[in-house]
C-alpha cells in the first residue's frame, strides 16, 4: 500500500508543474471565450417567468431529460448534457406569486423508467422518481401540498396544490425535487427553480429604492455529467463515500462517481449561473440592482464576492433583514447549499469586475454577522476527480489536466459602462416581515422545549488498520478526520461513541446487499443510549437511530403554535448545512456566541469542528477532542404546518444517504400525528 501512496504523490508533483503551464494557456482561451459568448449583447440570462393572476398560478413542471448545451468553465468548450430537467431548462422556470395565492402545478413525470437492476435497501435508488418541495414556504406539508413523502413514478401524471397564507413573508424561495435517494442525480441535472413571493405596500418590494432597482435572479448550480453527456446515477458497486482515482476500483468510487465506473476517466462539472457559464451583466455607473442569489448546487459552499464592490444584504432565505447589512468592499457572502441571499449592488466606476466564488479555504463566518469566522470547507474541492497526469504512461487516453477546476470560479462578469446614474440604497430599518412572530416574542417567549440535535459522520476504512489514506466521508480538510484512523487502529476511545455500534447494525443487508462503510447521521443528541459490555459496541438502545426513517418522527412532542430553542451540533470536520422544512428559525448563536442581531433563516451552515490540539506537530485529529461547531436558534411552529416534514443536511449526497429526520407537528398536546407518509418501495423490514 505504501508504495502506491508514494507513487501517487510523485505523480501529483509532476502534475502541478504541468498544470501551471497549461492553466496559463487555458486562461487565454477563457478570455477569448468570453468575448465570443456575448458579442456586444446586453441581456443577462433569466429563466422564463410564470406569474400568478387572479390569485392562482396554474402551471406545469414537466420532468424530462432534455439536451442542454453547457460551456466548460476552463476551456470554453461547449458540450451537450442530457440533463434531468423541469420543462427542459436549467434551471426550471421562475414562479412568481403573491401572498395568499394558490400554486397549482401539474407534474407529469416524463423521465424514463427506473433501472431494473438496482441495489436495494437504503442505498440511493430510483433516479427517475420525483416529488416537489417548496423550499422555505410556510405551508401545509400534507396531502398534495409541500409533501416530500410522495413518490411520483416515471410515466405518471401528478398534481401539487399549495395554498400560500395571506400573511406569508415575501421574498426569494425555490422549488426542487426531494424524493429520498434520488435527489443528488436530479440536482446534477438542474431540477430546481426560483419561487418568488412578491409583496405589496409595507414590504421590501414597495420600498422606493428597491422598486427602482432592476430585479435579477442568479441561480448558482453545478451541473455534472460523464463524458457521454449523461448525468450520473449511483455507482451500484460503491462501498464508500468519496471519489478516488480509477485504479482504486469501482467499490472505492463514491456513490455518484462516474470516475472509472462508466468508462469515463472523469466527470464534467459545470459551475453555472442561470444555466450559463460566466454570463455578462451590464450596469451603468451608480446604478443599483437587486440580485436574488440561490445556491442550488448539490453541496458546494459558495463564498461569493464582487471585485471592486461591496454587497448590501437586504434579505436572507427569503426573509427581509432588520437593516441593510453593507459588507466591506470585496468581502464575500458565504452562501451554503440551499440558501438564498438578496443583495443590492451599486455599480462603481466604469470597468470590468468578476463575480466570483472564492476558495472556501479562507476564514469566513457562516453568517454575514461575522461571528467566529473559520475556514469553510467545501466538499466538492476534494470530491472532484483528480486530474490525470499526461506525462504518466499509464494515464487514460484523452487525458487533459486543463479541465481541473480551481478557485476562484467566475460566476458572472459585470461590465460597468455608459452614462452614470445616481441611484441610492435604502437607509434605516427595513420593513418588518409579515406573518412571523416579532423578534422580541421569539427571544422572550419561554421555550416549550430545548432540543439538541447532532450531525455526525462515521467512516470506517476498509482493510488493515492504519490504511487511513483515503477519506470516506468527503472530508476535504486534508485530515482523515471523524475518527477514521482511530476507528481502524486506536480503539473505541478515539471514535464517536455511536459509530462502532452503528457499523454492526447497518450492514450489507441494510445497504442492499453490499457493505457500505460510511454512515451519515442526524441524531437527537439528548438520546444517549446505554453502555454495552462489549467495548467495541459502546452504546445501544437509542430511542431513535440517527439514520432517516420515514415511518418515525425524531421527537414525539412538537406542538403547533409553540416556541422552542434548538442547538444543532456538528461533530465532523466539514460543514453541514442544516435545513428545516416549513418553519424558518431565528438564529441566535454560532458556536455558542450570540449574534449581535439575530437572523431569520431556513438553512444555515453548521460550522465544522476545529481540531485540538492544532499545529504542525499535532497528532492525528481526533473528533472527540475537537471543538465542535454549533448553531442555536429559536423556532415557532405555525399551525398551518401541522403534519410531518423533514429536517436534513442540505449537502444532497448526505441527505440521500440518510442525514435526515422526520419531524411531526401535532395539532395539540397528546393529539395524534396527522402524518401518513407513502411507503418507501425499497426498504428493509
Ligand atoms: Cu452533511
Amino acid at each position: 500500500m505504501k508504495g502506491g501512496i508514494m507513487l501517487r504523490r510523485h505523480r501529483l508533483q509532476v502534475f502541478v508543474v504541468v498544470a501551471v503551464l497549461v492553466l496559463s494557456a487555458a486562461f487565454l482561451t477563457i478570455r477569448r471565450g468570453q468575448t465570443s459568448q456575448d458579442p456586444g449583447g446586453t441581456a443577462f440570462p433569466q429563466p422564463e417567468v410564470r406569474q400568478s393572476s387572479g390569485g392562482i398560478l396554474k402551471t406545469t413542471l414537466r420532468a424530462r431529460i432534455a439536451d442542454n448545451t453547457l460551456t466548460d468553465n476552463f476551456t470554453g468548450e461547449t458540450r451537450v448534457v442530457h440533463a434531468l430537467t423541469f420543462e427542459g431548462t436549467i434551471p426550471g422556470p421562475t414562479l412568481v406569486v403573491k401572498p395568499g395565492d394558490t400554486l397549482s402545478i401539474a407534474m407529469p413525470n416524463d423521465l424514463p423508467p427506473n433501472p431494473q437492476e438496482q441495489r436495494d435497501g437504503a442505498f440511493p435508488h430510483d433516479p427517475y422518481t420525483i416529488n416537489l418541495h417548496t423550499h422555505g414556504l410556510e405551508v401545509s406539508p400534507l396531502g398534495i401540498s409541500d409533501n416530500v413523502f410522495r413518490h411520483m413514478e416515471p410515466g405518471t401524471k401528478n398534481h401539487v396544490r399549495v395554498e400560500i397564507p395571506p400573511d406569508h413573508p415575501t421574498g426569494t424561495y425555490w422549488y426542487h425535487t426531494h424524493k429520498h435517494g434520488s435527489v443528488t442525480t436530479q440536482f446534477f441535472g438542474g431540477m430546481a427553480g426560483f419561487l418568488i413571493i412578491k409583496g405589496g405596500p409595507g414590504t421590501l418590494d414597495a420600498l422606493p429604492e428597491i422598486k427602482a432597482a432592476k430585479d435579477v435572479v442568479m441561480g448558482f448550480q453545478v451541473i455534472r455529467s460523464d463524458l457521454t453527456g449523461n448525468v450520473p446515477f449511483v455507482n451500484q458497486e460503491s462501498q464508500q463515500f468519496g471519489t478516488f482515482p480509477p485504479d482504486a476500483g469501482p467499490a472505492q468510487q463514491g456513490p455518484w462517481s462516474t470516475y472509472g465506473t462508466t468508462g469515463s476517466p472523469k466527470s464534467f462539472f459545470y459551475y453555472t449561473t442561470n444555466g450559463k457559464t460566466n454570463p455578462t451583466m451590464h450596469m451603468r455607473p451608480g446604478e443599483v440592482q437587486r440580485w436574488r442569489w440561490l445556491n442550488a448546487t448539490e453541496g458546494d459552499n459558495l463564498p461569493v464576492a464582487l471585485q471592486g464592490h461591496s454587497l448590501n444584504i437586504v434579505a436572507m432565505d427569503g426573509i427581509t433583514a432588520a437593516n441593510v447589512n453593507s459588507l466591506p468592499a470585496e468581502a464575500p457572502v458565504v452562501i451554503g447549499p440551499g440558501q438564498r441571499y438578496e443583495v443590492l449592488v451599486k455599480a462603481g466606476k466604469p470597468g470590468t469586475y468578476l463575480l466570483q466564488a472564492l476558495d472556501p479555504f479562507i476564514p469566513e463566518s457562516v453568517s454575514p454577522s461575522g461571528i467566529d469566522p473559520e475556514m469553510r470547507p467545501s466538499r466538492h474541492s476534494a470530491d472532484l476527480p483528480q486530474p490525470c497526469d499526461p506525462l504518466d504512461p499509464t494515464a487514460p487516453e484523452g487525458c487533459d489536466p486543463t479541465t481541473q477546476l480551481t478557485y476562484p470560479l467566475t460566476l458572472a462578469t459585470v461590465v460597468v459602462e455608459g452614462d452614470p446614474v445616481d441611484m441610492s440604497l435604502p437607509s434605516g430599518p427595513l420593513p418588518v416581515p409579515t406573518g412571523l412572530p416579532s423578534v422580541e416574542d421569539m427571544l422572550n417567549t419561554p421555550p416549550a422545549a430545548l432540543r439538541n440535535v447532532a450531525f455526525e459522520n462515521c467512516g470506517k476504512v476498509p482493510g488493515e488498520a492504519g490504511m487511513g489514506t483515503v477519506d470516506t466521508t468527503g472530508d476535504t480538510t486534508g485530515m482523515t478526520g471523524n475518527g477514521h484512523q482511530a476507528m481502524a487502529g486506536n480503539g473505541p476511545q478515539g471514535r464517536l461513541p455511536s459509530c462502532g455500534w452503528y457499523f454492526e447494525k447497518y450492514d450489507a443487508e441494510y445497504w442492499g446487499g453490499k457493505p457500505f462503510i460510511t454512515l451519515l447521521l442526524m441524531r437527537d443528541d439528548d438520546d444517549k443510549g446505554v453502555p454495552n459490555p462489549d467495548p467495541n459496541m459502546p452504546l445501544v438502545n437509542f430511542q431513535k437511530e440517527g439514520l432517516f426513517d420515514p415511518d418515525k418522527p425524531l421527537f414525539p412532542d412538537m406542538i403547533a403554535d409553540s416556541y422552542e430553542e434548538w442547538t444543532v451540533v456538528n461533530r465532523s470536520f466539514t460543514d453541514h448545512p442544516f435545513h428545516i422544512h416549513q418553519n424558518p428559525f431565528l438564529l441566535t448563536k454560532i458556536n455558542g456566541k450570540p449574534l449581535p442581531t439575530p437572523e431569520w433563516h431556513d438553512t444555515i451552515l453548521v460550522p465544522a469542528s476545529i481540531p485540538t490540539p492544532t499545529g504542525p506537530d499535532a497528532p492525528q485529529p481526533n473528533i472527540n477532542l475537537a471543538r465542535h461547531g454549533s448553531i442555536t436558534f429559536r423556532i415557532h411552529f405555525r399551525p398551518i404546518t401541522v403534519g410531518c416534514f423533514v429536517m436534513h443536511c442540505h449537502i444532497i449526497t448526505h441527505e440521500d444517504l440518510g442525514m435526515m429526520q422526520r419531524l411531526d407537528i401535532l395539532p395539540g398536546p397528546n393529539q395524534p400525528s396527522q402524518c401518513e407518509p407513502e411507503p418507501m418501495p425499497h426498504r428493509r423490514h
